[in-house]
């Protein structure tokens, strides 16, 4: 069975080209000093996940490019010399970039707001029905984060919505309903009391149901309908996303961060740990390059009916092992195949040879 990373965006021709021209770019690139690790050479570490041949294994190359520039330019640059700006995907990873990144203040890494992730103060998805979660009525130019961290979201007074400060002081409506019961005019109320939106929110669920959701035009009409002034409902965001697209948990932030209270919409290294800082501050970055690996993985697979032909069951099984990646959000980064011997098969009887056994899947 073959493994290999796969690359977003890129086959794996374009990728081997892409190499060859980084190799020759590289000796020339005199801008820049590399730092490169290879992460997974061990595997005896408990950070590890125990599917240790996996992405925890792959190792990243990282490249740290002493030029100060903005995120977006940061990012610009790793995505036409590299992969992209640097994704940091676990414990061993922030170990081995530390003698580079403790001795810098603030470097770039891939991690920046998630300026499409909004969501509801009310998570019952009974509530909102098909596609009701989905309703927005943005004013003109917004939601227009920009850099400056604006997660929280107020609906103006001719009932448009926009993204704002989450610290700032305003109204708020509640909602004073039962989720999935008919919804009436009295349902929403407007609290002149100005408060942040996360005090709001508080509010909300102390004295009602929660700030209020937007389902539908009629819903954001009867809103407007209560304001005389600039009020928080309920919807906002709060998370963060790698700039290659890679879905992981883990995170290193710095203590305090992320901060709210600034304009802070991208992340540095701060001091090695990460801190979210204006996008259009001027820093040193770091990118970098997953590099492909293939490797071949014997399988002990055991027959409860004899009668089975296995060659006829490697498609079923080899979804079983996706199915795993999947589970495990790893299946952007891996392929599986089987690999077929001389004799054009994939699966043999075992004889007494020990298997040699370097992939659990359990
Ligand atoms: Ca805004």
């Amino acid at each position: 069975m073959k493994q290999k990373a796969n690359l977003k965006h890129k086959t794996r021709e374009q990728q081997a080209e892409k190499m060859s021209k980084q190799q020759e770019s590289r000796k020339q690139e005199s801008m820049k000093h590399t730092y490169r690790c290879g992460v997974g050479e061990g595997n005896n570490d408990e950070d590890d996940d125990r599917l240790c041949c996996l992405p925890s294994c792959f190792p990243h190359s990282y490249f740290y490019i002493k030029s100060g520039v903005p995120w977006a330019d940061a990012q610009k640059y790793c995505r036409s010399k590299h992969t992209d700006l640097a994704t940091i995907q676990n414990k061993k990873e922030v170990d081995k970039l530390n003698p580079t990144l403790n001795s810098q203040q603030y470097v770039w890494i891939g991690l920046h707001a998630d300026t499409e992730a909004w969501r509801w103060s009310l998570e019952n998805q009974d509530y909102y029905g098909k596609g009701g979660g989905g309703f927005r009525n943005w004013a003109t130019g917004e939601p227009n984060d920009g850099g400056n961290y604006q997660v929280c979201v107020l609906m103006t007074t001719i009932g448009e919505w926009a993204d704002e400060l989450c610290t700032s002081k305003l109204a708020f409506i509640c909602y004073n309903g039962m989720a999935g019961s008919q919804i009436t005019s009295s349902d929403f109320v407007l609290v002149k009391d100005l408060k942040t939106w996360t005090e709001a929110q508080l509010y909300c669920r102390d004295n009602y149901t929660d700030l209020a959701s937007v389902r539908n035009q009629v819903e954001n009409d009867e809103m407007k309908m209560l304001l005389t002034q600039k009020a928080w409902i309920g919807l906002y965001r709060n998370s963060w996303k790698w700039s290659d697209g890679s879905i992981n948990s883990f995170s290193y932030w710095y203590p305090g961060a992320p901060v709210s209270t600034t304009a802070a919409s991208c992340i540095c290294a701060f001091y090695g740990k990460w801190y979210n800082i204006n996008c259009n501050s001027h820093f040193y970055f770091l990118c970098f390059e997953a590099q492909i690996m293939r490797q071949v993985v014997q399988v002990k697979l055991k027959k409860t009916d004899i009668s089975v032909d296995m060659e006829d069951l490697k498609e079923d099984i080899l979804q079983k092992f996706d199915q795993t990646l999947k589970d495990r959000r790893l299946d952007d980064y891996v392929r599986l195949t089987w690999v077929k011997q001389l004799d054009g098969k994939i699966f043999h009887k075992k004889n007494n040879k020990k298997l040699n056994e370097t992939c659990p899947f359990t």
